[in-house]
């Protein structure tokens, strides 16, 4: 028996470096392990060198090319913007994307300031009104474990949530003869260790907990202020050549944080934890019980139940690949395990679930923004020497 044929939702990705290739294996994959209302068509991926966008397009799978993203917007047979470019680009191609009524997806952090993600919401909601949606692309969320954090809490499991402790730890740059590379430069990316992996912490522990931060109290450091000039450039960072660039964002962010429900927060964001390569930790404590994740171990999810007795009462170790487990159904056999790239085909089917339902796909424009004034909070409070600021 044939399937129906599903109708297409023809997306243009701008930016084809590491999240273009992550979000085009996504967006290619989905559609075979997941029953989707709309079927992702590669339709068109843009880059500005025509020798590079024309070899990435064949080797992730993309039908056609473009120089200029200007041009994707333009196109009457592409529904979908996806934006993997870096920050200071985002404000301007998602705002005009929305504006040609193409729904956005775009990478995190959601801009480079407040103003630029405020602009971005009010687009974003405008848009929405006559059906054009928007979605910033913060996808542990999808990771199964993460997701099952959050149903936990959500069932109460863990009673009245009183500590969220969370780090983001990876040490790519820890080498100061690591060369220079635009996630360094505050004008185009808008912050360092803070807005590239802090924000995901963020909008994981409000995502996990359902709070929302409402100040904070902030460190930022920069280590290594001068790194040599790139003479090729990697999937992150590269080898340094001649000459020096300088710094210009922070390498660290360690700040402290309130939670509308009365909890409180620790957090670290670090490219200079040296050994540890995407930890992303988060322990939450709460007056029933507790969990504990480490992205590097992603497929386990520790739980602590208080509720039962204290003779055999302790974290289990919860492996998070049987099909009851939220978006595992659809992959292997039990037991089998996910990956990194397992985020971004979840958060596909996600978008095109919400797209097809006429629903608004989370997180919205006006929850990265939400993310974002935690950002420049954190950034006042360490211009301010520590002192608690309110979001
Ligand atoms: C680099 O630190 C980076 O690629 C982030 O930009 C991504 O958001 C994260 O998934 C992995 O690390």
């Amino acid at each position: 028996m044939t399937l129906p044929a599903r109708p297409a939702l023809r997306v243009g990705l701008i930016g084809h470096a590491f999240m273009g290739a992550a979000h085009s294996h996504a967006w290619r994959t989905a559609p075979r392990f997941f029953d989707l209302p709309l079927t992702p068509e590669l339709t068109v991926l843009a880059g500005r060198d025509p020798a590079g966008v024309a070899a990435a397009a064949g080797r992730l799978g993309w039908a056609d090319t473009e120089t200029d993203w200007r041009r994707v917007l333009d196109r009457d047979d592409v529904d979908l913007v996806d934006i993997c470019t870096p920050g200071h680009t985002h404000a301007e191609m998602a705002i005009a994307a929305l504006a040609a009524g193409k729904h956005v997806l775009c990478e995190k952090p959601l801009a480079n300031s407040v103003a630029e993600a405020e602009a971005m919401a009010e687009a974003a909601e405008r848009a929405a009104g006559s059906g054009v949606r928007a979605m910033v692309g913060f996808t542990y969320r999808r990771v199964p474990a993460i997701t099952l954090a959050r149903q936990l809490v959500a069932d109460g499991r863990l009673g009245q949530i009183r500590h969220v402790r969370a780090q983001y730890l990876q040490d790519w740059i820890a080498d100061p003869a690591a060369p220079m590379s635009w996630r360094l430069e505050k004008d185009k990316a808008g912050s360092g260790a803070l807005g590239d992996i802090g924000a995901h912490i963020v909008d994981l522990t409000q995502f996990i907990t359902g709070q929302t931060l409402t100040g904070v109290s902030a460190l930022l450091e920069t280590f290594v202020s001068k790194r040599p000039l790139p003479a090729s450039s990697g999937k992150l960072g590269g080898v340094g050549g001649e000459g020096m660039g300088e710094v210009t964002v922070d390498d660290a962010a360690v700040f402290l944080g309130r939670f509308t429900g009365g909890a409180l927060g620790t957090f670290e964001a670090t490219r200079f934890a040296l050994g540890r390569k995407n930890a992303i930790r988060i322990e939450v404590n709460g007056s029933a019980g507790s969990l504990a994740f480490d992205f590097e171990d992603m497929n386990v999810l520790h739980f602590f139940d208080g509720g039962e007795p204290a003779t055999t009462a302790g974290f289990r170790r919860i492996v998070v690949t049987e099909p009851e487990h939220p978006y595992v159904g659809a992959w292997w056999p039990a037991g089998h395990g996910l990956g990194y790239e397992h985020g971004f085909i979840h958060q596909v089917v996600d978008l095109v679930t919400a797209l097809a339902a006429g629903e608004q796909p989370t997180p919205s424009f006006a929850d990265g923004l939400q993310v974002q004034r935690v950002l420049a909070a954190v950034e006042r409070s360490a211009a301010d020497n520590s002192a608690f600021t309110e979001i």
